[in-house]
């Protein structure tokens, strides 16, 4: 029984990298529980059930809520995913386990400190506030430790990815010619995907928000760092994704009972990901003025490419579970789906949420298209639609990974499987009562980001049922929602409490049905595919850039004008793109 165990559980292999993974999972969950505290608070607040902030503290709730779930524990989860993805498909540990922790040390302190400053702002005394919302762009302005904290934050995520490419680096020493192992492979372009789309935000943050925030600098231009926070803004949203997709594509079909159907088609989703995902951030700026229409409308045919990997995730992650389902004596068109093992928490929560991307798949597309976007802007439309995708689609992805990874990591069984079903049964549940009300009162013209969303004299008008039932079923799902993470942290706590067991999961993942050697070599060339991610943000970005910052006064907004230098450049770099561009056109036409 002993070489069983040794076999299996990865904590016995890699005992240090076990250690890393815990603690990334302890601070994420952490995370999720203040989050979605705040979160109640602001469903039950601004439907008016029950108040117990101030409408004036909605905005410190709302950061918290968004920096607390969005960014910390999504990345800090996906973090912990990705260094036990490296580990067990390169079969190596990390080159130094000092650097490891290092990383996580710096994405703790960042973490700390920003967090700090936006709960600050409930003690008028501190002096301190970030009530910036996630998106932190000017003109609204944090303290500087929010910024700080940021910066901290993703140069740690960068160092995280340092470690995934040197521990590739050092198996690419002993295999010099053998595919990358799948797993590895969609940790590394995920991670090129982050440093090309990380680095606007780390220019906005270093060069404007910092020495704003400190009083080095009198103003920014406000357009600017939209524009470099959206650069960053849309492909975090495949930063979010991306670690879910590895779950479906390499962990789903084996608790489906099955293997995963292609390897080289998971290899082109994730490339595909990789160019497309970054040249299309100004589709979140359609109502922006001081941006062309034209750039706009790259913008968005660039996003309706990105529709083309999710439709192929689609296709073979079903594909993978119906053959596991088969395997298991499922039959018929449909029938194969009751075959499925519904009563497993890790395999019922990541198909609730696949089914639920389904469901944000399309008002994405909503989302997208420039015009109809006009209808839905600034909505409760919007958040409507992100709460079935990162907060279902990746949340409940990593919840349920978590049954499936947590008693790896830590040796321990499961502690109920029942509480775990309903766990995910819950989110679902109160996502849909949440999510759609959302979108529904969204589209009545419900702004969001709002304490307060109601106004005199007027009505907000539904076509069906009423304005009073879609906030009964706001208050209701944000409420189940809650309850579902109470359940969701009791769970792992007490997993985590239990006892060593001698095989607390099985961990094996099977061979995909068709491997990589039916994929030409060329998808494993990662510099490649990194030189043309980058010249795409090239192209997509030059033009708009330069306009915003020439027709939104320079570099530093109204006070600083941009020297007479820098601003002759940006005619040249603006008259070659232009040049290029029409050559470009012509040689197609
Ligand atoms: C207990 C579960 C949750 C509840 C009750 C909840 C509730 C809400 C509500 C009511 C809003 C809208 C506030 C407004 O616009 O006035 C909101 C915004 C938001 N939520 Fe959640 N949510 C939950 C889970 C999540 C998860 C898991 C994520 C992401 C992983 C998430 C990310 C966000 C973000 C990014 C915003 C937008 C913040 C902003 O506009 O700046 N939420 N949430
Ligand atoms: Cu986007």
């Amino acid at each position: 029984m002993a070489t069983a165990r040794s076999e299996h559980a990865f904590v016995d292999k890699f005992p240090d990298e076990a250690g890393v993974i815990k603690a990334t999972f302890l601070v994420a969950f952490v995370a999720l529980g203040i989050g979605a505290f705040f979160g109640l608070i602001q469903a039950l607040h601004r439907t008016n059930v029950v108040r117990v902030i101030d409408s004036a503290d909605y905005y410190t709730m709302l950061t918290g809520h968004g920096v607390l779930l969005a960014i910390v524990f999504t990345i800090f989860f996906l973090c912990g995913v990705f260094h036990w993805a490296t580990a067990r498909s390169l079969d190596r540990p990390a080159e130094s386990k000092l650097f490891s922790w290092a990383w996580v040390g710096l994405m703790l302190t960042g973490t700390i400190l920003a967090t700090v400053a936006i709960l600050g702002g409930l003690v008028p005394s501190l002096g301190m506030s970030a009530d910036v919302l996630f998106t932190f762009y000017a003109p609204l302005q944090a303290h500087p430790i929010f910024y700080i904290g940021l910066a901290m934050f993703i140069v740690g995520t960068w160092l995280a990815g340092a470690d995934w490419f040197l521990s590739y680096r050092a198996w690419r020493k002993d295999n010099a010619d053998e595919r990358i192992p799948l797993q590895a492979f969609m940790v590394l372009t995920t991670m090129i995907m982050w440093y090309i789309s990380t680095l606007g935000v780390a220019v906005s943050v270093v060069f404007f928000l910092i020495p704003w925030s400190l009083g080095l600098i009198e103003s920014v231009n406000p357009l600017l760092t939209r524009t470099l926070f959206w650069y960053f803004g849309h492909p975090i949203v495949y930063f979010w994704l991306m670690p879910a997709y590895l779950m479906w594509y390499t962990v789903l079909p084996k608790l489906a009972g099955g293997r995963l159907f292609s390897d080289p088609l998971a290899r082109v989703v994730f490339v595909l990901f990789l160019l497309l995902s970054t040249p299309v951030g100004i589709h979140h700026q359609y109502l922006d003025p001081g941006i062309a229409e034209g750039f706009k409308f790259i913008a968005m045919t660039n996003t309706m490419f990105l529709l083309l990997p999710s439709l192929l995730t689609a296709f073979t992650v079903v594909a993978s579970v119906e053959h596991g389902a088969r395997q298991r004596g499922g039959e018929g068109y449909l029938r194969w789906l009751g075959a499925l093992p519904w009563r497993d928490p890790a395999f019922t929560g990541m198909a609730l949420a696949g089914a639920m991307f389904a469901a944000g798949g399309f008002s994405g597309m909503i989302n997208a298209g420039m015009n109809i976007n006009y209808l839905i802007h600034n909505t409760l439309w919007v958040p409507g639609h992100f709460h079935l995708t990162v907060g279902t689609a990746v949340a409940l992805t990593m919840m349920a990974g978590s049954y499936w990874l947590v008693p790896q990591v830590t040796g321990t069984k499961l502690y109920s499987r029942p509480i775990g079903l309903l766990q995910v049964i819950m989110w679902f549940v109160g996502m849909v009562f949440m999510s759609n009300a959302m979108h529904r009162a969204g589209l009545a013209g419900i702004p969001r980001r709002t304490a307060e969303p109601q106004y005199q004299n007027f009505e907000f008008l539904t076509p069906i049922g009423s304005i009073f039932e879609l906030r009964v079923q706001i208050a209701l799902g944000g409420t189940l929602l809650f309850l579902s993470v109470v359940l969701f942290l009791f769970n792992i706590l007490l997993t985590s409490l239990g006892e060593e067991s001698e095989r607390p999961v099985d961990a094996y993942l099977p061979e995909p049905l068709s491997g990589p050697e039916g994929s030409p070599r060329i998808l494993d060339n990662l510099a490649m595919w990194t030189g043309i991610a980058a010249l795409l943000v090239v192209l997509a970005y030059t033009l708009p850039l330069a306009g915003i910052i020439q027709n939104g006064g320079g570099l530093f907004g109204g006070g600083l004008p941009v020297p007479a230098t820098v601003s002759a450049g940006l005619d040249f770099v603006l008259m070659t793109v232009t040049s290029a561009f029409n050559t470009l056109l012509g040689v197609v036409a």
